[in-house]
């Protein structure tokens, strides 16, 4: 069996995420390469020795530079905040490394066009870890609308929720707290969350033509957890927007992290000529399905246990009706980046796909600064 030696940057939320993703891809999906997880890196060496301990990675590095120029090292694997997934990138295809990336791709699309021509120049494998893809019963949603269940679609809505950031005590900056702060993050839930929305809108009913956006920043100002000063705060704390899909569909966009009592609620719904489909991440293992074909007295909205073993991935886990979750969706994400390495078709999305989500975003963010539709490049 080949190795696939992993350098992981970053040890947050994510870094957690995909090492797990890492860890598990082995015992569950047959591949030729065996995933070895070879190297942390952080700033801080002590919490990086201790995540490397907790996940069992061989070694530290506190320098992602010297991380790139070892040779021991195949895939580098950016776990870190979005103000520094270009440089760490640039360098790391320059040095022929296979690249996986957090979201959002960049700080914004010129930085993100700069990543792809870089990952494109040096032919290195990349992806991006918009991970709801996914999650089976998306993945599900996919497989419908690619078999015409649908057929032409009219209307795409999606939502992603939150409420963590609604106390003004939230400080901008430091673990976590970094999505605050306008300078990491490039943005606030336009990047952060909406772009999961667009990632999949994308996937599953094509290019967006043109937008008109509306955000707000409802808390002024926060403490900076790095100055301890109250200071201006730049990003959106909502972001809202209406779209014109190629196809002739029409969308609307909602993304808060002020909608008290959700957490993270992610939904979408598609409805077209013969039938809806409708997703909710609170539920993720279902999906929602009407079928306007079904005969008058027996037409309704079907909840699809998305758990048998014809259904994507779940042959690989345990038997029908047996769920599985969130963490899944990254297991599932390494599994499929392996594959393409292994035979030659690259898995999705790539760097290009995700730049062609930043375009969107970039162009939501323009016209909420100018309030004007804003036709979306395609990537
Ligand atoms: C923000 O709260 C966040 O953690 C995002 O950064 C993730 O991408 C999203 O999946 C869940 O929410």
């Amino acid at each position: 069996m080949k190795t696939l030696n992993v350098g992981m940057i970053g040890y947050g939320f994510m870094g957690r995420a995909h090492s797990n993703a890492f860890r598990r891809v082995n015992n569950f999906f047959p591949l030729d390469h065996k995933v070895v997880l070879k190297a942390a890196c952080g700033r801080d060496g002590a919490k990086t020795q201790a995540f490397a301990d907790t996940w069992g990675y061989e070694s530290v590095e506190t320098d992602w530079k010297r991380l790139i120029e070892r040779a021991d090292i195949d895939v580098i694997d950016i776990a870190a905040p979005n103000n520094v997934h270009a440089e760490i990138a640039l360098a790391a295809a320059k040095a022929g490394k296979m690249i996986l990336c957090e979201k959002p791709l960049a700080m914004n699309s010129p930085e993100a066009l700069k990543m792809v021509k870089a990952v494109e120049k040096a032919k290195v494998p990349n992806m991006v870890w918009y991970n709801y893809r996914r999650i089976p019963a998306v993945t599900f949603a996919k497989q419908m609308i690619d078999e015409g269940k649908l057929g032409r679609v009219f209307h795409y809505r999606a939502k992603f929720l939150q409420d963590w950031t609604i106390s003004a005590d939230v400080p901008q900056g430091g673990p976590g707290t970094w999505r605050l702060d306008v300078a990491i993050a490039g943005s606030g839930v336009t990047g952060d969350l909406l772009a999961h929305c667009i990632d999949t809108a994308l996937w599953l009913n094509g290019g967006i033509q043109s937008v008109t956006a509306t955000t707000e920043t409802f808390v002024k100002q926060r403490k900076h957890a790095s100055t301890g000063k109250m200071t201006k705060v730049g990003i959106d704390d909502a972001s809202l927007f209406l779209a014109r899909f190629r196809n002739g569909s029409l969308a609307t966009f909602e993304a808060t992290r002020y909608a008290r009592g959700h957490k993270a609620l992610y939904t979408f719904e598609i409805n077209g000529e013969h039938g809806s489909i409708f997703w909710d991440l609170h539920d993720l293992h279902r999906l929602q399905w009407f079928d306007h074909r079904d005969s008058g007295t027996l037409r309704g909205w079907r909840s699809i246990h998305v758990t048998d073993g014809d259904h994507p991935y779940m042959g690989k886990w345990w038997v029908p009706g047996l769920q599985i979750g969130y963490e899944h969706s990254f297991v599932h994400q390494v599994a499929d980046f392996i594959e393409g390495i292994e035979s030659g078709k690259p898995a999705a999305p790539t760097f290009r796909d995700g730049l062609a989500t930043d375009y969107v975003t970039d162009a939501v963010l323009a016209s909420a600064r100018t309030g004007r539709w804003v036709n979306v490049k395609s990537a």
